[in-house]
């Protein structure tokens, strides 16, 4: 039997961080079944996150999004399971917290505080390429 192993990058956010969350979120992770294979808390300067978020580039919540993540360190974490890609980002719930499911990482923990960005708690890679992209930004 063969079965497709994936990784994905999941980074908690300075807010998750800054409010003591990280290791309730970590333990989310690994009570859905996923393995965290490596873990590092990093401060993560304006050059790494123009890269991590080029996709954003121009659009109006950029500057507040880049601003908010180096506002204090992050913890990014490489996990591993099977269609961990899509998982992760089911168990972290839809971008906008308030409106997040109920069961999920940003319904439960988190909420709008009415900044200019969202303050939602986690990371997710969205795709086999942007996660293999995105570790090798922050693990290699
Ligand atoms: P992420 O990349 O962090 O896993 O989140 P996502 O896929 O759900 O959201 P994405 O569209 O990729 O946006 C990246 C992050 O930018 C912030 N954002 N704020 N209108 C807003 O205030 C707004 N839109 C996006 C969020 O922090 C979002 O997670
Ligand atoms: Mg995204």
């Amino acid at each position: 039997m063969t079965t497709s192993i994936e990784e994905t990058l999941v980074l908690v956010k300075p807010d998750g961080v800054a409010r003591n969350l990280t290791g309730r979120i970590l333990a989310r992770i690994e009570a859905k079944g996923y393995q965290i294979v490596d873990l590092r808390m990093v401060q993560a300067d304006r050059a790494l996150l123009a890269q991590h978020y080029a996709e954003h580039e121009g659009k109006p919540f950029y500057e507040p999004l880049v601003e908010f993540m180096e506002s204090g360190p992050v913890v990014a974490a490489r996990v591993a399971g099977h269609r961990v890609i899509e998982g992760f980002r089911s168990l972290a719930g839809t971008t906008d917290p308030t409106t997040a499911a109920p069961g999920t990482i940003r319904g439960d923990l988190g909420r709008d505080w009415g900044l200019k960005v969202q303050q939602n708690l986690v990371h997710g890679s969205d795709s086999p390429e942007s996660a293999a992209r995105e570790l090798a930004l922050w693990f290699d």
